[in-house]
C-alpha cells in the first residue's frame, strides 16, 4: 500500500513532505501497537537524515546492490529475511510479497525484547499474507555465538547461508560474518557497522528498496543459475560503498550551491 492510500491523517496532501510524514505516522502507530520499539522512532529519524543526503531517491549504486542481493537470495540454499519492528511497521505488505515470491521465510528478530512485541509483529505479518514466519517459538531458538544482545536468539537464521537484514543496529552482521554467513543489508547509513560488514549493502530507504527488490525478483526468476552467479561475481561491495559516498559528497556540493542562491 502506498502511504497516500487508505490512511486517515491530519497532514494535508499538498504538504511538500506528505509521503515522508505518512511513514513517520506508521512508525508512531507501530510504537503504540508494540510493533516498533521506542528507540525505533529515533532510528527512523536517523534514517530520514541519511535519506536526505542521498536526495531521497534510490541511487544507481543501490540498484546495482539490489540486483546482486536478489541474485544471491535466488541462488542461496537456505536464505532468510530478518524482520524487526521498524521494517514490519513501514513495509509489511512488500516484505511479505518478497518473501512469498522468493519462497523465503521471515524471521522476527528483535533488539528490544518486550512482552507482546513478537505477537504484535506476527499479527502484522499474518495480516499481510505471510505464510512462513520464524522466530516465534522459544523452544526452537538457539543463540548466536559472539553476540550478547537479544538479537543472539535465532531460529532458522542459525542454519541459514544468506541472511537479509533490512535496517538494524550494529554488531549482528559482524557476528554473522564470523559464522561464515552471507549478509545482505539495507541501511541508509553507508558508514554504519552493518553497512561496512555486509557482503552486499543496499544504501537506500527500505520503503523504496523492497519494492525494487520485488520487481527485480520477478525478472530474475527467469534467469538460470549461471546468469545469477555472474551478477553476484560482477558486484564489488567495497567499490559500491565508495561510489555511494562520492554520490553523497556530490549531492551536498550541489545543495550547497543551491543554498547560496537563496542565502542573502
Ligand atoms: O525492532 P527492534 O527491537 O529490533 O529495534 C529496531 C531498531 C531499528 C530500533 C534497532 O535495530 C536500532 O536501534 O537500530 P539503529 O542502531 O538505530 O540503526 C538503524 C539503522 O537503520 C541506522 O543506520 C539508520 O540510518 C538506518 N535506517 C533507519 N531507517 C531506515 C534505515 N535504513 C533504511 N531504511 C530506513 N527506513
Amino acid at each position: 500500500m502506498s502511504p497516500n492510500e487508505n490512511e486517515n491523517h491530519s497532514v494535508p496532501i499538498t504538504h511538500p513532505r506528505y509521503s515522508s510524514l505518512q511513514y513517520r505516522h506508521r512508525i508512531i502507530e507501530g510504537m503504540k501497537n508494540l510493533v516498533v520499539a521506542e528507540a525505533g522512532l529515533i532510528a527512523h529519524g536517523r534514517g530520514e537524515c541519511f535519506d536526505y543526503i542521498i536526495g531521497e531517491k534510490t541511487p544507481k549504486t543501490a540498484k546495482d546492490a539490489i540486483k546482486a542481493a536478489v541474485a544471491s537470495l535466488l541462488t542461496a540454499k537456505k536464505p532468510v529475511i530478518s524482520v524487526n519492528g521498524n521494517v514490519a511497521a513501514l513495509v509489511p505488505n512488500e516484505l511479505v510479497t518478497l518473501s512469498n515470491l522468493l519462497d523465503i521465510p521471515l524471521e522476527i528478530n528483535l533488539f528490544y525484547s518486550k512482552e507482546g512485541r513478537v505477537k504484535a509483529i506476527t499479527d502484522v505479518l499474518i495480516n499481510a499474507g505471510a505464510t512462513d514466519i520464524r522466530g516465534t517459538n522459544e523452544t526452537l531458538m538457539t543463540e548466536l555465538k559472539g553476540l550478547e544482545s537479544n538479537r543472539r536468539k535465532v531460529d532458522f537464521i542459525a542454519k541459514a547461508d544468506v541472511i537479509m537484514v533490512p535496517l538494524e543496529d550494529g554488531d549482528r552482521t559482524e557476528a554473522l560474518k564470523k559464522l561464515n554467513k552471507q549478509v545482505i543489508a539495507i541501511d541508509l547509513n553507508p558508514l554504519s557497522r552493518t553497512a561496512l560488514w555486509a557482503d552486499i549493502t543496499i544504501v537506500d530507504n527500505v520503503i523504496r528498496a523492497i519494492p525494487i527488490m520485488i520487481e527485480t525478483a520477478q525478472k530474475f526468476k527467469k534467469l538460470n543459475t549461471n546468469e545469477l552467479l555472474e551478477i553476484i561475481k560482477n558486484f564489488d561491495n567495497k567499490v559500491n560503498i565508495q561510489k555511494t559516498l562520492d554520490l553523497i559528497i556530490d549531492y551536498i556540493t550541489t545543495q550547497k550551491e543551491e543554498a547560496f542562491k537563496i542565502l542573502k
